[in-house]
């Protein structure tokens, strides 16, 4: 019951942040539902989604704030389904007018460059302010669809354009349990690969169910194609060059022939690589922030890395879920 009130609370859509006290927004948030989702911080089930529980004030004064600008541009995904690589393109191709010897990948790490708005921007709003962030904005997010598009960008005339990135979920849940292994705060070593696929098929996972985020967008991006750009991981690996033109085209800025030729696109896909941005010292040596290093964003980089780490009927169990859920959508993630 206390779950359920809790759930209605927040659902039912109070549109001013101010009207909570924090008191009351904090007890509120402790009746929602949680589960361990392997980290000793928790996640909690808020909007259908298993946001980790620290972040959830953060998903609420995004929602009651966040006022969208028509050349803003969102890079949005799962956790571990390549982000940093996402970011360090779109950042690139957005400001390709730099020098290439002076990029600002070379010494910064790309989630410096591009804020997270739940884990920075709306985590404190004096860390990054958004107002005066000059256009085009660009900013990265785990939200789900659902919970990105409900409360802001739906009301208001301006639509910030998505660029979605997906990765194979067997990839997913061993990047991800690589990760919580290394990252000291999490106290999540302990933890087999086993028990991350078990949280993965159970959805209770930071921002799982993973097949609801996937297909939240994925159906986003057939409804609304000048809205949302749904790209795939193994893509990206496979043909950079046709990718990073999409890319280019969809938030408005494409390759010149001229730029084509001077081989723009391929400097770009360069300085991103996994290769260069884990061997730059910022990226070796370098911390996000405390008792977070920046190391733990670049791993191995490859594509079907889980066989190394995932037994056969592991794999079977996620591909049988993951093949119910997804049937009828026409969309594949999987490759064996
Ligand atoms: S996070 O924490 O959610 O932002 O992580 P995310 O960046 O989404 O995913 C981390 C995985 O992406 C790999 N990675 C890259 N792959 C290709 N190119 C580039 N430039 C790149 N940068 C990071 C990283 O190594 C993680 O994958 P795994 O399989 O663990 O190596």
């Amino acid at each position: 019951m206390a779950k359920e009130l809790a759930t209605q609370y927040f659902s039912t859509g109070n549109d001013n942040e101010n009207d909570h006290d924090e008191n009351s927004l904090e007890s509120v948030i402790s009746l929602l539902p949680k589960a361990s989702g392997g980290s000793k911080y928790g996640i909690s089930l808020y909007q259908n989604c298993w946001f980790p529980s620290s972040i959830i004030p953060n998903i609420i004064s995004f929602q009651n704030q966040f006022k969208p600008k028509d050349q803003d541009t969102i890079l949005a995904s799962f956790p571990k389904s390549g982000t940093t690589w996402l970011i360090s393109l779109l950042f690139s191709i957005l400001n390709r007018n730099q020098h290439y010897e002076q990029h600002p990948l070379l010494t910064t790490n790309p989630h410096l460059l591009v804020p997270s708005l739940e884990f920075s921007i709306y985590s404190n709003p004096k860390f990054h302010d958004l107002s005066s962030m000059p256009s085009p904005r660009l900013v990265s997010t785990h939200m789900p669809y659902a919970s990105l598009s409900d409360h802001s960008t739906n009301h208001c005339s301006s639509k910030p354009r998505i660029v979605y990135v997906s990765r194979n979920p067997l990839d997913v849940i061993v990047s991800f349990w690589h990760y919580a292994k290394g990252h000291p705060a999490r106290h999540s070593h302990e933890l087999t690969v086993g028990d991350f696929v078990d949280m993965f098929c159970s959805g209770e996972i930071n921002f799982g169910p993973y097949w609801d985020h996937v297909l939240g967008y994925w159906k986003a991006s057939l409804e609304r194609p000048e809205e949302v750009l749904f790209l795939k991981y193994e893509d990206l690996k496979e043909d950079g060059v046709g990718q990073a033109k999409r890319v280019a085209e969809f938030v408005g800025v494409p390759f010149s022939r001229e730029e084509e030729s001077d081989g723009v696109v391929e400097q770009i896909l360069e300085m991103c690589s996994f290769g260069k941005l884990k061997d730059l010292d910022v990226n070796k040596h370098g911390q996000f922030k405390p008792n977070f290093d920046n190391k733990l964003f670049f791993r191995k980089g490859q594509v079907g890395d889980w066989v190394n780490h995932l037994t056969p009927s592991m794999a079977d169990c996620v591909n049988e879920i993951i093949k119910e859920k997804f049937s009828g959508s026409g969309l594949s993630l999987i490759r064996m």
